[in-house]
């Protein structure tokens, strides 16, 4: 078994207690004496606050304090920091106080808290509070509320343009001027609510005779999560414990520090009790972070052969009302520098405008900025393939990057690690049998039947780190990890990680990598993490970095424990410790594997320490620090192919064929459950999603009523392959999986859509692509 445990599909140690309710999250916590707080928000988009008046409220039975935004900074509270400001972009970060004081810019902005002895009477206290809004008007468009004379968010935010940011490489121009075709589209990528299965909440407890604060948070980085907290609350990090119990997803929602945090660690300190918040769903839909919301005005030049030779875009980031965590550097970073997707594109410019608006703020969500950039190259893919008539597979198979093993630079700039495009698209196209697919669809055409195929391949950027890189770009927090390894006597391991899964599945994965290092069952491992307390510092769960990155860290813990447990091995076998070589589990002479120890022995002698080299400090443990020396990048090759009813509108996925490739696979169980979910993502938002505000800034879709989330029905089996080329930034040559599904999809059902349609003369249907929408477009183009 633990031999071969990498590359298992080992069944994931987490499910147990998740699939029979033993799982604590952190509204299972319950600590003596413990409050509850709950938040009076805004119904307005844009609101001066003329007053608040909370008498009622604090009178009610059971309300131990009504608190306004008034009261957290006259307390010390800071703003809400956010953590990446990107150099060259002349970015504006306007103040994020916790709870609005003058104004309030979004649906859901926290205007007061109520903290009570139990959970309800501190909502009906909420509802209490007397709030006097002056309403102001309202911009909730991104590329409106950089024109003239629109509402202005901040004071010192001139039309509400919080940065300009630039990428360029080769000569866009010129590539324009000598292209023999050049096709321009406006892609909306529009606005999608995160809808982790566990609401956020948080727990804190501030003891004051310590000055010490513990919180309970549902966070995908509780160390970030401390830093960030020590900076608006002013209590030192070192006094501050922050501890992500069972995380249940987040899908990039629970990396940002929130207002809510700070509240609960306000009211703790202020009240002296613990004090715990739970989002309710509708609160969910306002108070959590958005993703995407782009309005991207994008050109692709080609010449007649296929090739092409420049892109170039201009693009609407919409922020939201105010600065969360990590949101400038997703439309710059994560999406701008990434627009070669896996072409070899010489010429590349964009513009891309971070712009402030009345709606809730934006931020990571699965695939985050690099979703935004592979819709825009693959529909622009097609759109030259169209124009010139040509297979959209061969469009792409003759702008591919060449295979390669050691790096690849692209006009924006990035070195991408390892590739083989092409590969990975044969093998899709094989398992697809796409002359045979091309066959059906024009036989089904002849019969006024609409079958559409459509393609998505990419390359990404993930397994964040190098720090320096971070640092550089203006990520204002390292980028490596950290891993301890302990043997304890009976030869059971504990191991404390820096990252914070919440889903993934690195307990058993990790468990895995000891597994086949150092020859110990997978059951004697066991995975700590989430907690600031007793985990090393990491800098958490995302941008698909947990296994590129903390596994790096992993290795380097492993090793150490390896060459101690060659001295260990050598003075018990009576040799030189260089004489001793290790494979699976055991330290042998070499030459003569018969005189050996097993790692459980050399873990209780180094233990018990009875007979031991003189001068070794007893134990075996070890920790490590790894700072990768690039990013890493999966690619891959998607097809959809769909059937669309021209007199419903309504779109069936018929197939769906996805050839991965993320390096070495550790757990092909857990790596295929990551494209599954990644890619019903993905079509959620081609097909269903999209959230929408009305003129004066109303959430319309606030519920999942309203709001179209993906469903088992509407998805065939996905038909997976793997193609297998690691990269040399990490020692076991990963590469993260945990986006590509999302990041691909979308453009591969938005393609198949349009390939379906295009006997119909459809051009363009802005997504999701719902049944009305495509039953519109329909009689559009047939009038
Ligand atoms: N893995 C593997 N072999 C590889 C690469 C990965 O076996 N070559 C395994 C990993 O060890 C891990 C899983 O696949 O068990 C995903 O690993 P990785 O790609 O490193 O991604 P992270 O763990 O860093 O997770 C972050 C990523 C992101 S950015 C989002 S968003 C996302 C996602 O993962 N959110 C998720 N997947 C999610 N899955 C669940 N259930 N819930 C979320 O919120």
């Amino acid at each position: 078994m633990a031999k071969n445990a990498f590359g298992s599909p080992v069944k994931r140690r987490e499910d147990p207690r998740l699939i029979t309710g033993q799982a604590m999250y952190t509204d299972d916590f319950t600590l003596p004496g413990m409050a509850h707080m709950a938040v009076v928000r805004s119904p307005y988009a844009h609101a001066r606050i003329k007053a608040v008046r909370t008498k009622k409220a604090a009178t009610m039975e059971g309300v131990l304090g009504v608190f306004t935004g008034r009261d957290m900074k006259e307390a010390g509270f800071g703003s809400i920091p956010c953590a990446w400001v990107v150099p060259g972009s002349d970015t504006k970060t306007p103040p994020y106080p916790p709870i609005a004081i003058d104004v309030v810019r979004y649906v859901g902005n926290a205007v007061a808290i109520v903290v009570a002895t139990d959970r309800y009477v501190a909502r009906d206290a909420a509802d209490a509070v007397e709030v006097d809004y002056e309403p102001l008007p309202s911009v909730t468009d991104g590329e409106k509320a950089t024109a003239k004379g629109q509402p202005q968010l901040h004071a010192d935010v001139p039309n509400n343009v919080c940065f300009h940011w630039k990428v360029s490489g080769g000569d866009v121009d010129a590539a324009f001027r000598s292209a023999d075709v050049v096709v321009r589209e406006r892609i909306i990528n529009q606005r999608l609510i995160p809808n982790a299965m566990e609401p956020r909440a948080a727990l804190a407890r501030y003891m004051s005779g310590a000055g010490e604060l513990t919180l309970w948070v549902t966070s995908q980085n509780p160390h970030i999560a401390r830093f960030l907290l020590s900076l608006d609350t002013g209590i030192p990090e070192n006094k501050i414990r922050v501890i992500a119990p069972e995380v249940g997803g987040g899908f990039g929602s629970k990396i940002p520090h929130y207002p809510e945090d700070a509240m609960v660690v306000f009211a703790s300190k202020k009240l002296g009790c613990p004090v715990k918040w739970t989002e309710t769903r509708s609160e969910n839909y306002r108070g959590t972070i958005h993703g995407r919301d782009h309005i991207q005005d994008v050109e692709m030049a080609a010449k007649k052969d296929g090739t092409i030779v420049g892109l170039r875009a201009k693009v609407w980031a919409n922020l939201g009302a105010y600065l969360s965590t990590a949101s400038t550097g997703i439309p710059t970073i994560l999406h701008g520098l990434m627009l070669s997707g896996a072409y070899d594109i010489k010429n590349i410019h964009e513009d891309v405008f971070g712009v402030f608006t009345n709606t809730t703020p934006t931020d990571a969500y699965r695939g985050a900025g690099r979703p935004e950039a592979t819709f825009m190259v693959e529909r622009l893919v097609d759109l030259v393939a169209k124009k010139l008539n040509m297979d959209p597979a061969d469009v792409r198979k003759k702008n591919f990057i060449p295979p390669f093993t050691d790096g690849f630079t692209v006009a924006t700039g990035l070195t991408y690690d390892s590739g083989n495009y092409i590969a990975a698209f044969e093998k899709n196209l094989q398992m697809l049998d796409y002359g045979g697919v091309r066959r059906k669809q024009a036989e089904l055409r002849r019969k006024g039947q609409y079958l559409g195929v459509g393609f998505s391949t990419y390359s990404e950027i993930c397994g964040l780190g190098p720090s320096q890189v971070a640092g550089a770009v203006g990520f204002g927090g390292g980028l490596w990890e950290s891993a301890i390894v302990r043997f304890h006597p009976s030869g059971k391991v504990n191991v404390f990680v820096g990252i914070s899964p919440h889903g993934q599945g690195e307990e058993t994965t990790f468990a895995q990598i000891v597994s086949s290092e150092l020859g110990v069952p997978v059951e004697d491992v066991e995975i700590f993490h989430g907690d600031t307390g007793q985990t090393p510092m990491g800098w958490g769960s995302y941008g698909s970095r947990s296994t590129p990155v903390g596994s790096g860290a992993l290795m380097g813990a492993i090793v150490k424990i390896r060459e101690k447990g060659k001295v260990v091995a050598a003075h018990l076998l009576e040799a030189a410790p260089h004489d001793i070589d290790y494979a699976d589990g055991k330290f042998f002479v070499r030459g003569a594997p018969s005189r050996s120890k097993t790692i459980q022995d050399i873990a209780l002698m180094a233990n018990v320490a009875w007979n031991y080299p003189k001068g070794l400090e007893p134990g075996l443990e070890a920790s490590a620090f790894f700072d990768p020396s690039n990013f890493v990048y999966p690619f891959g090759a998607h097809t959809a192919v769909v059937r669309v009813d021209a007199e419903t509108g309504e779109v069936k996925l018929e197939r769906y064929v996805a050839v991965d490739d993320c390096g070495r696979v550790i757990n092909p169980m857990i790596v295929e459950g990551q494209i599954h979910g990644g890619i019903v993502q993905g079509i959620g938002q081609a097909l269903w999603e999209g959230a929408q505000y009305d003129e004066s800034g109303q959430l319309l879709t606030g519920s999942m009523m309203d709001y179209a989330l993906p469903k088992a029905d509407g998805f065939p089996d996905f038909e997976l392959g793997m193609t297998e080329t690691p990269t040399k930034v990490n020692p076991l040559g990963v590469k993260g999986i945990g986006e590509t599904g999302t990041i691909a999809s979308t453009p591969a059902v938005y393609n198949a859509v349009m390939d379906a349609l295009a006997p119909l003369g459809v051009q363009k249907i802005d997504m999701p692509l719902t049944p009305e929408r495509v039953w519109r477009a329909i009689r559009e183009a047939r009038r």
